[in-house]
C-alpha cells in the first residue's frame, strides 16, 4: 500500500474512533498535574530512558509528556478525531527527527495507560484506554507514514523561491542587514508589505520549522530567526505611516499560552496600514485581562491567533465566555493562526464569526461583515 493511501486510512479508521464522553474528557483534562506528575515520575525510573529519549535531556521529555496531555485533552473536549490524525505523524517525525528512539513511543503509550489506571475513575482509563490501544496498534504504520506525509510548508511561487531561500539563509545567519535589504528591495510601497509578509517572511519561517523539526538546526538559531524576523516588522511597522483609522477596531492577541505571535503581528499590520485603529497584544495573553481590554476599548472584530493544537481550548473558552455575555454582542470574533489552516473546519467547532487563512484574507472577510 502506498504511504499515502495507508495515510488516507489512518484518517478514516481514526474518524470512526468512539467518542470519549464530556464526564471523562473534563476528568482527563482536570487531572493533568497528576498525570503528568506520575508520568514523569515512571518514565525517568526505566533504566534505559536515555536510549528511548535518544540522549535529550529529561526535561525535554517532561515537556513532550505535558503537551501530550494538553492535545489529547483538546481532542476529547473537541471530538475532533482529524485533529489527532492530522498532529500524530508530526509527533512522530518531530520525536524521530530529535533522535528519540521509535520504542519511546509504544512504551510511552503503555504507561499513560497505566496511569490513567492509577490516577482516574474507571470509566475514564477504559474510554481513553480505547483510544491509546488504537494509537499503539497504528504504531509501524505511524513509523511509515511519518517519513513522508509532513506538514511541509506551502509551495512558493517559482517567482519568490530564490528571494526567500536567501531571507532565510539570512535569517539563519541573524544577518539583519541583509534582511532589511531584502525587505527594502521587495517593499517599494505600503502596498507590497502584505506580499512581502506572505511570500517571503512566512515561507522562509515555515522552513525554519521544518529544518528545526528535523533537528537540522537547533532551538538557538529557530530563536535567532524569530528574532530577526521581530526586528523586522519593528522596522516596517514604525517606517511605514497609518492612515486615517476610520475602518473599524480590532483586538489582535494570540490565546492563552500561544508563544507564536509573529502571524499575529503581520495581521495587525496589514489592518493598521489599510486605515483600522488596531490594538495589538502580541503572545500568551492572559483570558481574564483580555477580557478587561476588550470593555474597555471594544473593539468591532477580536482578533485570535493559535498555532499549537494544544491551545485551543483556550480560545474556545474565550469565544464562549464572550458569546455569552450581552455587553460583547458587538464583537465579531475572527480565529487564524497555524492550527486552523491545517484544519480549516474547526474554527466552525469552537463556535468563532469566521477564520482566514491570511491578513489579506481576513481584511476581505472582515471589511465584508463591516458592510
Ligand atoms: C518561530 C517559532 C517558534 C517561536 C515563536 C516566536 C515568536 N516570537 O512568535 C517559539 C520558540 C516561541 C516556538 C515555540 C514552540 N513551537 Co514553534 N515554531 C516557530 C516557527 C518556526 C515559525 C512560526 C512563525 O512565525 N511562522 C510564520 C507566520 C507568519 O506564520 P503563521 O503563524 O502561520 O501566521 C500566518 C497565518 O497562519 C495567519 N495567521 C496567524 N495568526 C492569525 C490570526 C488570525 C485571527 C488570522 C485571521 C490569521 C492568522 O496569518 C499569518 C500570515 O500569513 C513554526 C513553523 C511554522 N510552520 O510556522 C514553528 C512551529 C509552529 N512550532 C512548533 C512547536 C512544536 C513549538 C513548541 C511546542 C516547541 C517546544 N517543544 O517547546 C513551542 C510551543 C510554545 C507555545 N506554547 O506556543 C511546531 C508545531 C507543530 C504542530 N502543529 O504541532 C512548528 C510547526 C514547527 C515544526 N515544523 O514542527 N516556536
Amino acid at each position: 500500500m502506498c504511504k499515502n493511501e495507508l495515510y488516507s486510512k489512518f484518517i478514516e479508521e481514526c474518524r470512526k474512533l468512539p467518542s470519549v464522553s464530556s464526564e471523562s474528557a473534563t476528568e482527563y483534562s482536570m487531572r493533568i498535574p497528576q498525570l503528568l506528575e506520575l508520568m514523569n515520575k515512571r518514565m525517568s525510573e526505566f533504566d534505559n530512558i536515555n536510549d528511548l529519549i535518544g540522549g535529550n535531556s529529561l526535561k525535554m521529555m517532561y515537556d513532550n509528556h505535558r503537551n501530550h496531555l494538553f492535545f489529547l485533552s483538546n481532542v476529547f473536549k473537541l471530538g475532533f478525531y482529524d485533529l489527532m490524525s492530522q498532529t500524530l505523524p508530526w509527533v512522530y517525525r518531530a520525536y524521530l527527527g530529535h533522535k528519540f528512539s521509535p520504542d519511546y513511543f509504544p512504551v510511552a503509550l503503555e504507561n499513560w495507560k497505566i496511569v490513567f489506571h492509577l490516577s482516574c475513575s474507571e470509566r475514564t482509563s477504559e474510554e481513553v484506554g480505547i483510544i491509546y490501544d488504537w494509537i499503539i496498534s497504528k504504531h509501524e504504520d505511524l513509523l511509515e507514514i511519518s517519513k513522508d506525509i509532513s506538514l511541509q510548508p506551502p509551495p512558493v511561487d517559482n517567482k519568490w523561491l530564490e528571494m526567500k531561500n536567501s531571507f532565510r539563509a539570512a535569517l539563519l545567519n541573524g544577518n539583519i542587514s541583509k534582511c532589511l535589504e531584502i525587505s527594502d528591495g521587495f517593499i517599494k510601497s505600503q502596498d507590497d508589505i502584505p506580499a512581502f509578509y506572505q511570500y517571503i517572511i512566512q515561507p522562509a519561517m515555515y522552513d525554519v520549522g521544518v529544518m528545526w523539526e528535523k533537528d537540522d538546526i537547533s532551538v538557538a538559531q529557530e530563536h535567532l530567526a524569530s528574532a530577526v524576523v521581530t526586528r523586522l516588522l519593528a522596522s516596517i511597522t514604525t517606517r511605514n505611516s497609518r492612515t486615517e483609522k476610520t475602518k473599524g477596531k480590532l483586538l489582535i492577541t494570540s490565546s492563552p499560552n500561544e508563544f507564536h505571535q509573529i502571524g499575529a503581528w503581520m495581521l495587525s499590520d496589514v489592518f493598521e496600514l489599510s486605515g483600522w485603529d488596531v490594538r495589538f497584544l502580541g503572545a500568551d495573553t492572559p483570558k481574564d485581562e483580555l477580557f478587561r481590554l476588550v470593555k474597555d476599548f471594544m473593539p468591532d472584530v477580536l482578533a485570535i491567533s493559535v498555532t499549537m493544537p494544544f491551545n485551543i481550548d483556550k480560545a474556545a473558552e474565550i469565544v464562549s465566555e464572550l458569546k455569552k455575555d450581552d455587553e460583547f454582542k458587538g464583537v465579531k470574533i475572527l480565529v487564524g493562526g497555524g492550527v486552523f489552516n491545517d484544519n480549516p473546519e474547526l474554527w466552525k467547532k469552537i463556535g468563532a464569526d469566521g477564520f482566514a487563512a491570511d491578513p489579506v484574507r481576513a481584511k476581505e472577510l472582515v471589511e465584508g461583515w463591516n458592510k
